[in-house]
């Protein structure tokens, strides 16, 4: 019986000593005993009364048992639903509801408000703390330390991914094992993972980057990971001369560059630098080549695509681009309006479409059919365009969203929440440069007539609805918003009038 995903990324580790994790506090797990863990907690699962395809929500702090659960859930046949730890009791509720989760997996300290939101649902909730206790762990300790893994298909699906839209409502992306498994093979194959590699791994594990490509690839390598609670600058410099390779957000490398202490010496023993989830100004690129005499491999991918175009690894890694089509990959240029490809050279959409693309939003089939065409093609919302020798740049975005250190933001979602305070007439959230997040959150009100609204109450009353890496940085009140002829507010006004808000500070 098999299971692609499972078999493939941990199930052919079995009965390896060799160390898959490397720990902060100078603990090694090796594979075997990482995959002694995930059957335990395998058992633990099935022991709940969980069936294949169902969902198993988590919002917990990233630890070696956090990761267990995932493989756990892949050995169970279960899908796996990671939640960023930021997220507030509002946003979870509607992630837990929304997907229909039997399992909540979540901090001890969060039992409390989210065992009403599962009971309404019959789901059942289990802790998982950062230290890696809780009642998940304490009963896996009992549990036997091998599971006949659940027979599953290439077309089953691994895991739901939740991504915010235009329309402020999030979706969840449904990831098939082969989406995840062809990404990781290629990606591997690409970037020359093998198992002598030593991945520095400061990412978050509830989102595709730190998840499915980090992770997912030094799987497929059998290589291991220095696997880090989260950015830590001191902690990143003491640990490179054991690593060869470091994926990031952009934020990564210019804080990295801001230090003085990253020298040329520092990233001697590294091979690899991958950057990636939001745009690399090609300024730190060069930057970072001056410093280290290294180039920084930008790469292209999304939630719903997993990575569709990378910067070869072997051939010129060129800067303010993010290279070319993964193999098995197909990309093209459209039109917006049409959906016909536009001539090389032409500022279009990226489509895309290849193994990697998701089966659709979760019980959404009219947004999955707005995005996904029936010929396979993803309509991204990035705006594109391929230069003669093929190298693909992302030039904007189609979609109005702001990536604030990785993290996206849907300035819908922001201002639903802003036009229903005192006071406020109406909205616009914008994104801004921002010297460490590259962009940041800015939210423009207008008064209703004769009120002034009150800032300070308004930025305390974001936080019950609205994680904190959306809460809008500065607000402004102006007299008016903006408007074209068709009454569309010109968000693009609003950028320029405020882009200097951070950057001159
Ligand atoms: C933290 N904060 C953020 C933030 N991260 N605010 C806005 N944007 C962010 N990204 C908040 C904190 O809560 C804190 O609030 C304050 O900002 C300062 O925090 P910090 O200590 O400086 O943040 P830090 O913990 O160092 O985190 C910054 C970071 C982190 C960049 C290391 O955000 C991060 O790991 N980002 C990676 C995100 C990621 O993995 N994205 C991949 C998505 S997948 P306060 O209250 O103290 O002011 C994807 C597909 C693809 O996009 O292609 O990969
Ligand atoms: P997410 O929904 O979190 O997966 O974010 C995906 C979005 O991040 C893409 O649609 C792009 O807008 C952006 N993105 C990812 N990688 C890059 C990159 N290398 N350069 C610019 N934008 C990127």
């Amino acid at each position: 019986m098999a299971n692609p995903l499972y078999d493939n990324l941990f199930g052919k580790h079995a009965g390896r000593d060799a160390p898959f994790l490397h720990l902060v506090d100078g603990t090694v797990i090796s594979y075997r005993d990482f995959l002694a863990q995930t059957a335990q907690l395998a058992h633990v699962l099935t022991g709940l009364g969980l069936s294949p395809g169902e969902r198993v929500a988590v919002q917990v702090h990233k630890s070696p048992q956090a990761l267990a659960l995932c493989a756990a859930c892949a050995q169970a046949g279960l899908v796996f639903l990671p939640l960023n730890t930021a997220y507030t009791t509002d946003e979870l509720t509607y992630f837990i509801e929304n997907s229909g989760a039997a399992l909540v997996v979540c901090d001890a300290g969060k039992t409390a408000s989210l065992t009403p939101v599962a009971a309404g649902l019959g789901a059942k909730v289990e802790t998982l703390n950062a230290d890696g206790g809780g009642s998940l762990t304490d009963k896996a300790a009992a549990a036997p330390d091998s599971f006949d893994t659940v027979a599953r298909n290439a077309d089953d699906l691994a895991a739901f991914l939740y991504t915010s839209g235009t329309t402020g409502r999030s979706k969840g992306a449904m990831l098939t094992q082969s989406n995840l498994l062809s990404n990781a093979q290629t990606l591997a194959q690409e970037w020359q993972f093998s198992a002598d590699d030593v991945l520095l791994h400061a990412l978050p594990i509830f989102h595709t980057h730190g998840l499915f490509v980090a992770t997912n690839v030094t799987l497929v390598a059998g290589g291991s990971m220095i696997f880090m609670p989260g950015f830590d600058l001191d902690e990143i410099l003491a640990q490179m001369p054991r690593a060869t390779s470091m994926m990031g957000v952009p934020t990564f490398y210019t804080r990295l560059l801001d230090d003085a202490r990253f020298t040329k010496e520092a990233a001697a023993h590294m091979r690899l630098f991958i950057s990636g989830s939001a745009p690399l100004l090609a300024e730190t690129h060069v930057q970072f080549e001056t410093r280290t005499g290294q180039r920084i491999l930008e790469r292209y991918g999304m939630t719903e695509t997993n990575m569709n175009t990378s910067n070869p690894y072997a051939g010129e890694r060129r800067a303010g681009t993010v290279g070319f089509p993964l193999p098995g990959v197909e990309l093209k240029i459209t039109n917006p309006e049409t959906g016909e490809t536009l001539p090389q050279g032409e500022v279009g959409v990226i489509e895309v479409r290849g193994p990697n693309v998701f089966k659709g939003y979760w019980q959404m089939p009219e947004k999955t059919a707005d995005e996904l065409r029936a010929d396979g093609f993803f309509i991204t919302g990035d705006l594109g365009v391929i230069d003669e020798a093929g190298y693909v740049s992302i030039v904007g975005r189609g979609k109005d969203l702001i990536i604030s250190g990785g993290y996206n933001i849907y300035p819908k979602e922001v201002e639903l929440v802003l036009d229903e305070q005192g006071g406020v007439l109406e909205s616009a959230v914008i994104g801004v440069p921002h010297p460490d997040f590259g962009e940041t959150v800015v939210g423009v009100l207008v008064a209703q007539p004769g009120q002034s609204p009150d800032t300070d109450a308004i930025m305390e009353a974001v936080k019950g609805p609205l994680a904190r890496f959306k809460h809008p940085r500065r607000l402004v009140v102006v007299d008016s918003l903006p408007r074209n002829t068709m009454g569309k507010v010109q968000k693009n006004l609003l950028r320029d009038a405020y882009k200097d808000m951070f950057m001159l500070a």
